[in-house]
């Protein structure tokens, strides 16, 4: 697939820098070299050249770096000018290169054009985005494994087990005479288990490579003075929120990025539990509800030294009941304040899915923080900066694996009876569908027009 336009943006961020790159790609890049430079510079060369206006005059003087076709980002010709990184003489250099007939690009058309000439599959121009975006290093370095094609190898390789089976439930439909002995499906059953089984593994996989990404969203709640600002900045290491003894102090939303051992959170504190007459701390409660229904993890901070401590973890999930919030966010109650009782840090686990994990701790001494950030990387699911080998996924990715998974459990639900190769057939084909959505073996061009739509422009 080739373009019949070429493109043009300025693919360093803005403002004033030392160097500003503005990157062109498209079948006139050699005419437009021999507009702007009086010529095609040698390929991948870093070439020393005026930047020329159409009088002739110098906008800007810098490196010209031509990359011929297909051996560029693009898969088409391509030309980078390294100028001086102002704002002025950057759109001094789009427009000179506009009038030259280039088209401004679109977000993400660079990396889009690399997909549509197989130069990266989706997964991989996602996983560019996702390097730039990355809040921690392991982030980053789940990312980077992503674009090398780690993790496209991995559905690249469930992929090629769909069509191993395919091919074999295929042939029972085009040669029915010779019809499938009870062994020769069993074995087909065998390797669909095998195939569900690896699905998992991906989908495991994905799931963490997502939380690198996304983050987790924790929520902190709870009556006014309970010491939810001190645990913002406790878990914050700095003084992000005011601290006062007086109650209702935090009335906007904060937000606080927080690198968790290289799992990116979000710790959002908000205004305390109350009914109130003060208008302005209404609202804070009230957004304090909006940011609950919204979090990946609650944490109800409630005051260690107050009796009815327990009474009020009851209360506040029951403030929240309209409408409820989701079954499956975590919940943890954090007794705060222990330097006061002398009681020590302590965490009492969760027996069972509807009862939240207590933390006893200090939010001023920092006694039991600990205990907390190692529960909030468990019940993320985290295995730590240190585990390795995670590769970066997104949402997207686990919704293709589980409808994928949905269709290899229909699949093998009519291995069960006596199959009727059609209905097999079908079902496997969906599967495979869904996992070639990820990498964009098989993409509807609306899919791929909001994936890009995301990017930065010039990238
Ligand atoms: N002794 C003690 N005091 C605390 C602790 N955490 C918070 N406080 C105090 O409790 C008061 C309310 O704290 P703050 O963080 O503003 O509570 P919030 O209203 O829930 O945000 C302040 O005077 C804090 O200094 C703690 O762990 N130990
Ligand atoms: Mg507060």
């Amino acid at each position: 697939m080739s373009s019949t336009d070429t493109i043009v943006a300025v693919a360093t961020p803005p403002g004033r820098g030392a160097v500003g790159v503005v990157r062109v790609s498209g079948p006139a890049v050699p005419r437009v070299a021999e507009g702007i430079l009086g010529r095609l510079p040698p390929p991948r060369a870093a070439t020393l050249a005026n930047f020329r206006d159409v009088d002739g005059s110098c906008i800007d003087q810098g490196l010209a770096l031509y990359f011929p076709a297909p051996h560029s980002f693009t898969g088409e010709p391509v030309l980078e000018l390294q100028g001086h990184g102002g704002p002025v003489v950057l759109d001094l250099l789009l427009a000179r290169l506009v009038a030259l007939g280039c088209r401004l690009a679109r977000p993400g058309e660079f990396s889009e054009r690399a997909f549509l000439n197989g130069k990266l599959d989706i997964a991989q121009a996602e996983a560019v985005a996702d390097l730039i975006g990355a809040a921690t290093a392991a982030a980053a370095r789940a990312a980077v494994r992503s674009l090398s094609g780690e993790f496209s190898a991995r559905i690249d390789a469930l992929l090629a087990e769909l069509t191993g089976l395919r091919v074999r439930v295929e042939a029972a439909i085009d040669f029915p005479e010779e019809d499938l002995d009870l062994p020769s499906w069993g074995r087909i059953a065998e390797r669909l288990a095998a195939t569900r089984a690896s699905l998992d593994a991906v989908r495991a996989a994905a799931r963490q490579g997502a939380l690198l990404r996304d983050g987790l969203a924790v929520v902190i709640a709870g009556p006014p003075n309970a010491g939810k600002s001190s645990l913002l900045n406790r878990l914050a290491g700095e003084d992000v929120a005011i601290v006062a003894p007086v109650p209702g102090t935090t009335r906007d939303v904060l937000r606080q990025p927080v690198n968790l051992d290289g799992l990116p959170l979000v710790v959002v504190d908000t205004a305390g539990l109350r009914v109130t007459a003060d208008p302005v701390e209404a609202e804070g409660v009230r957004r304090a509800g909006q940011e609950l229904r919204r979090a990946d993890h609650v944490l109800y901070v409630l005051d260690a030294t107050e009796a009815n401590a327990d009474a009020g973890a009851a209360d506040l999930e029951a403030l929240h009941a309209q409408p409820p919030l989701p079954a499956d966010v975590p919940r943890t109650l954090v007794y705060n304040k222990i330097d006061l009782c002398g009681a020590s840090p302590r965490i009492e686990a969760s027996p069972d899915a509807a009862t939240p994990t207590r933390i006893y701790l200090s939010a001023r001494t920092g006694t039991g923080i600990d205990l907390l950030r190692a529960h909030l990387k468990t019940s993320a699911g985290y295995p730590g900066a240190e585990a390795g080998g995670l590769c970066s996924a997104r949402r997207r990715h686990i919704e293709a694996l589980e409808t994928a998974g949905r269709h290899l459990d229909a699949a093998a639900e009519l291995l069960g009876g006596s199959p009727v190769p059609e209905l097999l057939a079908e079902e496997l084909r969906l599967a495979q569908a869904a996992l070639g959505e990820i990498t964009g073996e098989f993409t509807s061009d609306d899919l791929l027009g909001r994936i890009f739509a995301d990017f930065c422009i010039g990238k």
